[in-house]
C-alpha cells in the first residue's frame, strides 16, 4: 500500500506535467500510479483534472494563453490514455444506452470525455457524438439510437444557452425523453429552468445520478 506521502508526490507530479505540458512525464507519472497501486480515477480527477483547473486559472490571469490551454490538455490526453482502462466504478448501479454530446458552438470535450469513461466503465453503452455538436444531430440519431439517456454537455455561458435549445428540440420529438446535463458554468437550478431531467456535477455522479434517472423511468 503507498504511503500517503508518495501518493501526494505521485498526484502532484501529474499535476505538474499537466500545467508544464510535458506529454511524456504525464504518461511515465500516470504509469508510476497504477504501478504503486493509486486508484485510477483518484488520479485521473485529483492529477490530471486538477492541473487542468491551475492551467484555468493561469488562463485567467493572462499567464497562458490558448496554445498552452492546447498543449496542456494533450498532455491530459497521454496521461488519461494510460488511466483509462484501468477506471472502475460501481457496477451495482442500473446500466442502459447514453447518447453524449459537447453542444454547437462548444470544443471543450475534456469533461465530456472523462463522463464518458465513467460511464464506460459502468458498463453503459456510449454514443459519443463528439464536439460542437449540431443540435438537430441529437434529435435524429436519438431516433435511431433510441438511447435511455441523452447526456448534454456546455462548457461556456455562451455555449450553455443551447442546452436549452436542445432539450426543447428532443423533448419536442419525444417528450417521454429524458436529459442528463453538466459542465461548469451549468447548476442544479439552471438545469431545472432549461427542462433538463438530470444534472450532475462530475463523472462518477453523472453515472449515479443516471442510474437514479433510468430507474424511475422503469418503476
Ligand atoms: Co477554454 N474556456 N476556451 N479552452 N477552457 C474555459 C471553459 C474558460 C472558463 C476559461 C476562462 O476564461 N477562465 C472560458 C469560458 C468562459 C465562459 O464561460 N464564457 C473559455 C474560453 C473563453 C475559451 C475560448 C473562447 C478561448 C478563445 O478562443 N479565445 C475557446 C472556445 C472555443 C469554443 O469552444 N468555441 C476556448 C478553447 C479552449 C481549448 C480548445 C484551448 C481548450 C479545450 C481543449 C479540449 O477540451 N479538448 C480549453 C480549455 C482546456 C479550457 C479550461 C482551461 C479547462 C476546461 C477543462 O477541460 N477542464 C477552462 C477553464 C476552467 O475550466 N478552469 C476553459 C477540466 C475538465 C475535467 O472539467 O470540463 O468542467 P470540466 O468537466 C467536468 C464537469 O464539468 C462535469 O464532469 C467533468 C468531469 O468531472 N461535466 C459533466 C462536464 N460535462 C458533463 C456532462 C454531464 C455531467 C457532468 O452529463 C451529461
Amino acid at each position: 500500500m503507498v504511503s500517503e506521502e508518495r501518493k501526494t508526490e505521485i498526484l502532484d507530479a501529474i499535476r505538474n506535467a499537466v500545467v508544464q505540458y510535458d506529454e511524456d512525464q504525464c504518461a511515465a507519472w500516470c504509469k508510476t500510479a497504477l504501478e504503486e497501486g493509486l486508484d485510477a480515477y483518484e488520479a485521473t480527477m485529483k492529477g490530471l483534472a486538477a492541473g487542468m483547473d491551475t492551467v484555468g486559472e493561469l488562463y485567467t490571469r493572462q499567464e497562458y494563453f490558448v496554445p498552452e490551454l492546447l498543449l496542456c490538455s494533450d498532455a491530459l490526453y497521454a496521461g488519461l490514455d494510460i488511466l483509462r482502462p484501468h477506471i472502475r466504478t460501481d457496477s451495482t448501479v442500473l446500466k442502459g444506452k447514453l447518447l453524449l454530446g459537447v453542444v454547437e458552438g462548444d470544443i471543450h470535450d475534456i469533461g465530456k470525455n472523462l463522463v464518458k469513461t465513467m460511464f464506460e466503465a459502468s458498463g453503459w453503452q456510449v454514443f459519443d457524438l463528439g464536439k460542437d455538436v449540431k443540435l438537430d444531430r441529437f434529435v435524429e440519431e436519438q431516433k435511431n439510437i433510441k438511447a435511455d439517456l441523452i447526456g448534454l454537455s456546455a462548457l461556456m455561458t455562451t455555449s450553455m444557452m443551447a442546452i436549452e435549445k436542445a432539450i426543447g428540440l428532443l423533448k419536442a420529438a419525444d417528450p417521454k425523453v429524458k436529459v442528463l446535463v453538466g459542465g461548469a458554468p451549468l447548476n442544479p437550478e439552471i438545469a431545472t429552468k432549461f427542462g433538463a431531467d438530470g444534472y450532475a456535477e462530475d463523472a462518477v455522479s453523472a453515472v449515479q445520478e443516471a442510474g437514479r434517472m433510468i430507474k424511475k423511468q422503469l418503476v
